[in-house]
């Protein structure tokens, strides 16, 4: 015959007041004897308290925030006698989790409050470390995550249940290959009250900051970059492009260094085809892509795009400058589509109207380099014994080393630089 049964804090040594910071159970639950009910926690160690009989739970006693002593209610639990098994509950309950500087705990004790088998190998030392209850240590360990990995949301930094399986889906959702076998681990940052040190602001950011911020986060963790640096004598392809802007004047069409980039960036593609190309979804092969479509970098007020340039190949450097203008006009004034930032094959940075002598630009994916132009400057060059005057235009390649070799990336900006001082070359 069923009977109501009341469910208390066993013995836990000399504690009193024992906040409880987890509860596993809730009424109308089928529970079997030993089954978690709670995690107490004192200052010293978390303990899990499990039911000492089977049955249904009828109503709840206790909940997260509650402070507990020996003989404290749990719950009430209607249970059957011919079910019911009950468990000695005088002796004190093991620790389960302790502060680093404690001695990790060896054994468990055959107690009515956590039972918990603790092991002396370094994992579950580590494990014990962890500020998580046996229970959610233990439902980790059968999801195969490693709790110390975990970050927790509950009360004092504690990793919950939902902590787990919010990590496992985090780690589902990871396309293939973007992190190695252990995960991306990180410290989470610290929360600051920056009011405690003075007047603050505080401001959203922007759709395209919150978009774009994203990608690029992604790109920077899940991309091994490297960023070579090199120098091109534009001092030839100025004078030029002063001679065009006076002809193009009475057109408004201004043409700017980053008009001979993109053409000149289409040259070293052809000639280094790698660089044209992205790794397909299994990263086990290379798309090389035969169009030449350039993204480029346009600061807006609300954020940084990237619209893409078509057919680069197959324009002239005055209309890719009519272009560049007019799409970097419509940029600003939000006209762009998402379409029109799709299907780059390479990225171009400048920040040459700006200024700056290098920086290290964030990899555009799936494309496998960009490119960073700075503000050319009149530097002293050594050229037949004596130093002369020229102006030299600072670029960061930055490449994916998964595809691209260091030897590749230097070749291909040397031929960049070359292309550059001699703008005939365009023509080839
Ligand atoms: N060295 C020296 N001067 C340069 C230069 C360079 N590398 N590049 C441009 N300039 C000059 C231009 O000739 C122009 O001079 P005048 O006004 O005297 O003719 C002036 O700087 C301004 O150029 P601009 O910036 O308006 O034009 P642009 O074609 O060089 O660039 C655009 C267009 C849209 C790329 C640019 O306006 C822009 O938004 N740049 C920022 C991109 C960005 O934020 N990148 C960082 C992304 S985070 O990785």
């Amino acid at each position: 015959m069923a009977e109501i049964k009341q469910v208390l804090v066993p013995d836990i040594g000399d504690y009193k007041d024992v906040s409880i910071i987890e509860v596993m159970v809730k009424a109308g639950d089928t529970i079997k004897a030993e089954d978690n009910l709670v995690t107490l926690e004192t200052d010293k160690a978390a303990m899990d308290v499990p039911s000492p009989y089977s049955g249904v739970i009828k109503e709840m006693k206790v909940k997260v925030g509650d402070k507990v002593s020996q003989g404290s209610l749990i719950l009430l639990l209607e249970s059957s006698d011919a079910a019911t098994a009950p468990m000695k509950t005088d002796k004190p309950a093991a620790p389960v989790s302790a502060p680093a500087s404690a001695p990790a705990p060896v054994a468990a004790k055959p107690a009515a409050a956590v039972p918990v088998a603790v092991q002396t190998s370094q994992a579950v030392v580590a494990e014990a470390k962890a500020h998580a209850s046996p229970a959610i240590r233990r439902f980790a360990r059968e999801l195969g995550v490693q709790i110390t990995q975990v970050k927790g949301s509950g009360e004092k930094g504690r990793v919950t249940k939902d902590d787990v399986q919010n990590f496992v889906k985090a780690a589902l959702a990871q396309p293939r290959g973007a992190t190695g076998g252990n995960g991306l681990q990180v410290l989470a940052m610290p929360v600051v009250d920056f009011a405690k040190f003075g007047a603050i602001e505080i401001r959203p950011l922007s759709r395209i900051k919150k978009l774009s911020g994203a990608n690029l986060h992604r790109n920077w963790v899940t991309i091994p970059h490297i960023t070579q640096f090199d120098e091109a004598d534009i001092t030839e392809m100025e004078a030029f492009r002063k001679e065009l802007n006076v002809e193009y004047v009475k057109q408004n069409i201004k043409i700017t260094p980053l008009a001979f980039m993109l053409k000149a960036v289409v040259v070293a593609l052809q000639q280094f085809p790698e660089f044209n190309a992205s790794l397909d979804a299994s990263g086990e092969n290379l798309v090389l892509k035969q169009y030449f479509h350039i993204g480029v970098a346009v600061d807006t007020p609300d954020g940084l795009m990237v619209p893409v340039l078509r057919d680069v190949d197959k324009k002239g450097i005055v209309q890719l400058a009519k272009e560049l203008g007019e799409v970097s006009a419509r940029a600003r004034e939000k006209k762009i589509t998402a379409a029109e930032m799709q299907g780059g094959c390479f990225s171009i940075s400048s920040l040459g109207g700006i200024g700056g002598t290098a920086f290290t630009p964030i990899i555009n994916a799936p494309e496998l380099a960009i490119l960073g132009v700075s503000k050319a400057s009149i530097k002293p060059m050594h050229q037949d014994d004596t130093f002369v005057a020229r102006l030299m235009l600072p670029l960061s390649l930055s490449y994916d080393h998964r595809v691209i070799d260091g030897a590749a990336a230097a070749r291909f900006i040397v031929f960049l630089t070359q292309v550059l001082a001699d703008v005939r070359r365009l023509a080839l």
